[in-house]
């Protein structure tokens, strides 16, 4: 595992740290928007004084805090595997490249000592589940790994209430920051709960108290899309019922549907999806930046 100088000396000094996933560079959006967003995710993370650590493996090296290159060569490179825990000794052993998901990256980021992550949305059980049994090894991971992860809820290509459920059994603690109601990405409303927290210093003490209690799952914060970005519902569910047929017709499954949905829904949408997309990772960063400095306060 390759740590950058600047996160390491961040780690050492106890200077906040923020990880970053790569999945959504590698098969989340579009080249070569996905590398100027990643990148303005990164400056959004130093703005608020804390340090980026996005995380990827080319050629077989784990990376945590990616430079400016590697951005660029992991959000342009074909053959990018999408990889979640299981495949990451695989990556490495045949020394591919590789862009982690939220399972993948919450893995890594604990190990290098980094206890914050922020991402766009996680995954989830799919719709249909209970025929496919798709469900995203990120809920499992979260149940297991000791780290907050900052996401704008998850969007409705899943059943988002199944996705609840499924967060309870498993134990991750599901925190609405500054709302009680679990937000659906490109929208702030689901109809859902969450336990409503409204300042970083809440949600650093929380934490706190979970590692001396003994609990060691992660804790999710949902943080909505700010309102001025927000897509109205009704025009979400539109795209994403659309996104969710055409991968019925096409039986596309595993591993390639969440990217088919996510490059379908900016399709239909005109790139409207894309653009909420970035306003809603970047606000995620600036939380988990305030955060990640809360703890350290
Ligand atoms: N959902 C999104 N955007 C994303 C992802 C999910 O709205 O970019 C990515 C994340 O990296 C997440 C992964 O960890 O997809 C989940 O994939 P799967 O459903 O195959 O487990
Ligand atoms: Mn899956």
């Amino acid at each position: 595992m390759k740590v950058s100088d600047e996160v390491l000396e961040a780690l050492q000094i106890g200077k906040p740290v923020v990880a970053l996933e790569s999945t959504i560079i590698a098969h989340g959006m579009p080249y070569p928007k996905n590398v100027e967003i990643a990148l303005n995710v990164e400056d959004e993370v130093r703005k608020e004084g804390a340090v980026p650590a996005t995380i990827g493996v080319i050629n077989g090296v784990i990376i945590v805090g990616m430079s400016k290159d590697e951005i660029e060569y992991i959000g342009k490179a074909k053959n990018v595997l999408k990889l979640s825990t299981r495949e990451i000794p695989y990556c490495v052993a045949l020394k591919m490249d590789g862009a982690t998901t939220v399972s993948a990256t919450s893995y890594i980021a604990e190990i290098a000592g980094i206890e914050v992550f922020a991402t766009g949305g996680i995954g989830g059980v799919h719709r249909g589940a209970s025929d496919t049994f798709d469900i995203s090894r990120d809920l499992d991971e979260l149940s297991e790994r000791d780290i907050i992860v900052v996401s704008a809820g998850a969007k409705s290509i899943l059943d988002l209430p199944k996705t609840l459920e499924y967060l309870e059994t498993k134990g991750v603690l599901v925190l609405g920051f500054g709302t009680s109601e679990f937000p659906a990405f490109y929208t702030r409303k689901s109809g859902l709960t969450a336990l409503r927290v409204d300042t970083p210093e809440e949600i650093a003490s929380i934490y706190g108290k979970k590692q001396s209690i003994g609990i060691e799952s992660a804790i999710l914060v949902a943080n909505p899309i700010p309102k001025k970005y927000e897509i109205p519902k009704d025009v979400v569910d539109q795209w994403i019922d659309e996104a969710v047929k055409e991968s019925m017709e096409k039986g596309i499954k595993g591993k390639k549907l969440t990217p088919f949905l996510l490059s379908k829904i900016v399709e239909i949408s005109n790139g409207k999806a894309l653009d909420a997309n970035i306003e809603l990772v970047e606000n995620n960063a600036r939380v988990a930046a305030k955060i990640a400095k809360a703890l350290h306060s």
